[in-house]
């Protein structure tokens, strides 16, 4: 008998989906802005989405009552709402074995693993970031977050991907967080870097990338309409 993923986890089809990004962004964070995530893992489970956007100007003032800190991503299943970039992609895993196998051990790791990329890696890796900005690579948290990365080193030495043998929403997840180019350009880790590369070359993170620098290519133009 054929298992039927979706069937498998007691839910019906996904209903329409909405991500919510910001209206535009300036040229750093494009290719970034966490909108990505949740394109990615639609393009993997090949579920429909439209994009509708918040005003970068104003996001702190028409935005709080969709997302508590005025920020994007926010998903609309069908007028089911959430905030939160993990919370969003395991709601959207849950209806797909392609994000996460439907057996209770590979659940279990995609789980954990997910986690871990929010609660052991970009935890550290964002404050640090943000540290780096006022010119100090060297700051108070770099060792802390060479040792989140170093054991991040040797996991993925050991093995091609997080959870249940294959690709799930936590490579999707761990790849992201890891893929900033300075948390890459910080320290020698070839294992990390095959695993970055072999991630992000997958068909659904190049379509959501090359999706999200459109988006806001096509932004810049309306704003300079308006200008
Ligand atoms: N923990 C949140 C973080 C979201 C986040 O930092 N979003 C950024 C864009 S990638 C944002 O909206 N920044 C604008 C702001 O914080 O005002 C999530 O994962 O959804």
């Amino acid at each position: 008998m054929i298992k039927d993923s979706t069937a498998s986890r007691g839910r019906a089809a996904m209903s329409e989906l909405t991500i919510w990004t910001l209206d535009w962004v300036p040229e750093g964070p494009r290719g970034f802005v966490r909108d990505l995530r949740l394109r990615w893992a639609c393009e993997e489970a090949d579920l429909p989405y439209a994009i509708r956007t918040v005003r970068f100007d104003d996001r702190e003032t028409n935005h709080l009552d969709r997302q508590p800190f005025g920020q994007v991503p926010f998903l609309d299943v069908g007028g089911l709402k959430m905030f939160e970039s993990g919370a969003a992609l395991l709601h959207l895993a849950r209806s797909s074995d392609v994000l996460m196998p439907s057996d209770p051990a590979g659940e279990a790791e995609t789980l954990q693993w997910t986690i871990a990329a929010l609660n052991s890696v970009e935890m550290a890796s964002v404050p640090w970031w943000f540290l780096t900005l006022s010119g100090d690579e060297n700051n108070q948290m770099t060792g802390w977050l060479g040792q989140r990365l170093d054991h991040m080193e040797r996991v993925l030495s050991e093995t091609e991907w997080l959870a249940a043998g294959r690709f799930t929403v936590a490579d999707l997840l761990m790849a992201d967080v890891l893929r900033i180019p300075k948390v890459r350009a910080f320290g020698d880790r070839p294992a990390t870097e095959a695993y970055v590369s072999r991630v992000t070359a997958r068909p659904a993170f190049k379509k959501a990338y090359d999706d999200q620098i459109c988006f806001f290519k096509a932004a810049d133009e309306k704003r300079a309409e308006k200008a």
